[in-house]
């Protein structure tokens, strides 16, 4: 099995003085960042956490939870990220399905973790109080092999899934995309995106691998974004559509300074007027396809297609693959199929989810479930995404996971959800509901927020008296929003 030295011991030895990341308040540099994520891997040991310990961790971007990422690879753990936004009975579900021993969160989110007790908890403030430590207790090399990461994505059948991403497939991803986009002396990859995504993961691994500077947002705002384009000499920045598209509003006749080369867009479809505004202004967009499953980018295009093939996710990235399945045959260009996927940066599967695991990786290729087609050129056009998702501003719903929350409710007798097309979210989930007794659409959501993340609330509840249904009672969830047209209520 392949070893090589950890990725940030080698980078503060490589390059000390660098700047490795900026925050509001805050400028480390490599060695900084080396010597404060060695205390924290320290603390992490005083606690009792062992190599292949699974750590979840809850905490928003801040150098704090990049400090926490890095000394959980400096002992060999694995580290679970939790999507800030969840629920407390999500946020549990997902701690005892991956086994985690331990958690790391931040103080604000003390109030909703407060039941959660089946795991040993500890916030940045805790870990403080325990110090000392010899570097003889690190681990100084990564075993390409190993499971670094853990992060669930919705499943089909209403239950997540962990999706483990090895060393190896994150050295793989950040070296693909360097070959694609090139590295640059001067280069500083804004993050906006959250850590918890490998939308965001992926800045920092590219960060250490590289030697790259980074700024990190502690959250999404469409000004400070933009200011810090304008203002902090930013060359790349990782986006989703509704993230764009609020940024372009804000810039308003403004544009960027030329030193900025990369809007990277990713998470979601990317509509076509969208992509034509920034066109018209000249600003950089590299449309990319990629997932948790493959680390990031598998397919991204270049700029010096952006205009001969407007709307398309480009081509696979160095060492990536792709092909369009129909059934069991490939498909030829322009016939719609499955986009099926292989590379270095590819997931070996879903932490003890063998059959998920099965269904999806077939003699090393990944069956995405998402649909497109390949032109004459090879260039990838993403036209649906899997079965019944729903990604609202670049996360991802499974409508089962709604319909069953509502199915508890006692005054649900029967329900649907799908859907719908939303002007800055680009879809949000409604829900279908057949009441049993007398109920209100407002103490429905209600009772959703209290047992969902706020993103998937549905935003709407129709009550109905048939959801569509085949032969085999099977619900056809494509029906119900198409029941919509016309009908509003
Ligand atoms: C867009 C974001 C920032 C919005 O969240 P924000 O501003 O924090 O909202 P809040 O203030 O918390 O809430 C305000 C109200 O808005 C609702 N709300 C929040 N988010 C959503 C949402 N997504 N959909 C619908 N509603 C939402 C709240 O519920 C609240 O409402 P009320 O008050 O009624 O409760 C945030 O959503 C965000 O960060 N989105 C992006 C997440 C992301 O990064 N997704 C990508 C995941 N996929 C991948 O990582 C693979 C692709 C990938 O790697 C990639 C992606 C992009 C670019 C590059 C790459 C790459 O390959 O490198
Ligand atoms: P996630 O599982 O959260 O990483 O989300 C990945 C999913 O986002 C993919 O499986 C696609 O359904 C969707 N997606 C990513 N990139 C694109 C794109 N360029 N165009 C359309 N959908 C995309
Ligand atoms: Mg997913
Ligand atoms: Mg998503
Ligand atoms: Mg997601």
């Amino acid at each position: 099995e392949q070893s090589v030295p950890n990725w940030l011991e080698q980078r503060a030895f490589l390059t000390p003085d660098r700047v490795a990341i900026k925050t509001e308040c805050e400028i480390v540099t490599f060695k900084e960042l080396y010597e404060k994520s060695k205390e924290r891997a320290y603390q992490l040991k005083r606690i009792g956490i062992n190599k292949d310990d699974h750590i979840a961790v809850l905490m928003k971007n801040s150098i704090e939870m990049v400090t926490t990422i890095h000394g959980l690879m400096l002992i060999g753990a694995v580290t679970v990220l939790l999507n800030t936004k969840l629920s407390e009975t999500e946020l549990s579900w997902q701690i005892k399905d991956v086994q985690a021993v331990k958690m790391i969160y931040d103080e604000s989110f003390q109030e909703r973790i407060e039941n959660i007790n089946e795991i040993e908890k500890f916030t940045v403030h805790m870990l403080r109080l325990y110090r000392n430590g010899t570097a003889e207790e690190l681990q100084h090399c990564l075993m390409l092999n190993d499971v670094a990461t853990i992060m669930y994505t919705s499943g089909t059948t209403g239950y997540p899934k962990g999706v483990m991403q090895t060393y190896g497939n994150h050295f793989s991803s950040a070296i693909n995309s360097a070959i694609n986009l090139t590295i640059q002396a001067d280069d500083k990859w804004l993050v906006v995106v959250p850590l918890f995504h490998i939308s965001g993961l992926s800045i920092l691994m590219r960060s250490v691998i590289y030697g790259m500077g980074i700024i990190i947002h502690e959250r999404f705002d469409a000004r400070l974004t933009n200011k810090a384009i304008m203002d902090e000499k930013v060359t790349i920045v990782s986006v989703v559509t509704t993230m764009l598209q609020q940024m372009l509003e804000q810039l308003g006749k403004d544009n960027y300074p030329k030193e900025f080369r990369c809007m990277l867009l990713g998470g979601g479809p990317a509509p076509k007027p969208v992509l034509e505004k920034c066109r018209d202004k000249d600003i950089p967009v590299f449309q990319t396809y990629g997932m948790t499953e493959t680390s990031s980018q598998i397919a991204t295009l270049s700029a010096e297609y952006s205009l001969s093939k407007l709307g398309s996710a480009g081509k696979p990235l160095f060492q990536c693959e792709i092909k369009i399945m129909d059934n069991d045959c490939r498909c030829a260009p322009y016939e719609e199929g499955e986009i099926v996927v292989k590379g270095p940066n590819v997931t070996n599967g879903y932490w003890k989810r063998d059959d998920a695991t099965s269904a999806s990786i077939k003699q090393s290729w990944f069956y995405t479930g998402d649909i497109g087609f390949l032109d004459e050129d090879g260039f990838l056009f993403v036209l649906d995404r899997r079965s019944d998702l729903i990604i609202s501003g670049g996360e991802n719903i499974y409508p089962a996971e709604i319909e069953a929350v509502l199915l508890s409710h006692p005054a649900v007798k029967d329900v649907g959800v799908s859907g719908v097309e939303d002007e800055k979210w680009g879809e949000v989930p409604c829900g279908f509901v057949i009441p049993s007794e007398s109920v209100t659409e407002s103490e429905l959501i209600e009772y959703c927020k209290k047992n969902l993340a706020s993103y998937k609330t549905p935003k709407k509840i129709f009550f109905v008296d048939h959801l569509p249904r085949n032969a085999a009672n099977k619900l056809m969830r494509r029906n119900l929003r198409l029941s919509l047209n016309g009908d509003n209520n």
